[in-house]
């Protein structure tokens, strides 16, 4: 797994990290969140096995040093990223998130798990099944045919395709955290 996340916390007011501060250190005093504070931060509740291994790898890909807790500036940069990274940025943190065991492809079960997985947090009912989604990225994107998505396919494919980046955009979608963070902590 290459170290290339191009974060930068440029564009950040000093008024939103504070108020990210201010939340994350009310939440998480430590400093520190571990993955069961990443969960109870996030709202993350009740979650079955395949909700969970995405959660988990949402927070390892978060966890940018991989040391297993999330500190506050891999927050901010994680949140940076999401709510205002640019789409290449995005679609490369995504692509670290898909690629669950690190290899460096996204294989269709990696795929299969994540959209399953988005779907039950998300809750929101769908026209296709996660099975023929699937199929449906792979027809479209694995432009070599051989099974498994290279960071190459994945990034021009999702690019090229309004539909794809569409519904990758909104898998993330962190809107109602952010409104939680802007809202103010007691
Ligand atoms: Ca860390
Ligand atoms: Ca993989
Ligand atoms: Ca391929």
């Amino acid at each position: 797994m290459g170290n290339t996340e191009g974060t930068t916390l440029e564009d950040i007011t000093a008024c939103e990290s504070y108020q990210w501060y201010r939340k994350f250190m009310t939440e998480c005093p430590s400093g520190l969140l571990t993955y069961y504070e990443f969960k109870k931060f996030f709202g993350l509740k009740n979650l079955s096995e395949s909700s969970d291994a995405y959660a988990r790898s949402m927070f390892s890909a978060f966890d940018m040093n991989n040391d297993g807790c999330m500190d506050f500036m891999e927050y901010v940069a994680a949140l940076s990223l999401v709510l205002k990274g640019e789409v290449q940025q995005k679609l490369r943190w995504y692509f670290k998130l898909y690629d669950v065991d690190g290899s460096g492809c996204i294989n269709r079960d990696e795929l299969l798990l994540i959209i399953t997985s988005i779907r039950a947090i998300n809750g929101t009912p769908n026209e296709v099944s996660a099975e023929d989604f699937a199929d449906m990225v792979f027809d479209k994107i694995d432009t070599n045919g051989d099974g498994e998505l290279s960071y190459d396919e994945f990034m021009g494919g999702i690019q090229n395709d309004e539909m794809l980046l569409r519904t990758l955009t909104h898998s993330l979608d962190l809107s109602h955290i952010v409104q939680r963070i802007q809202g103010g902590v007691p």
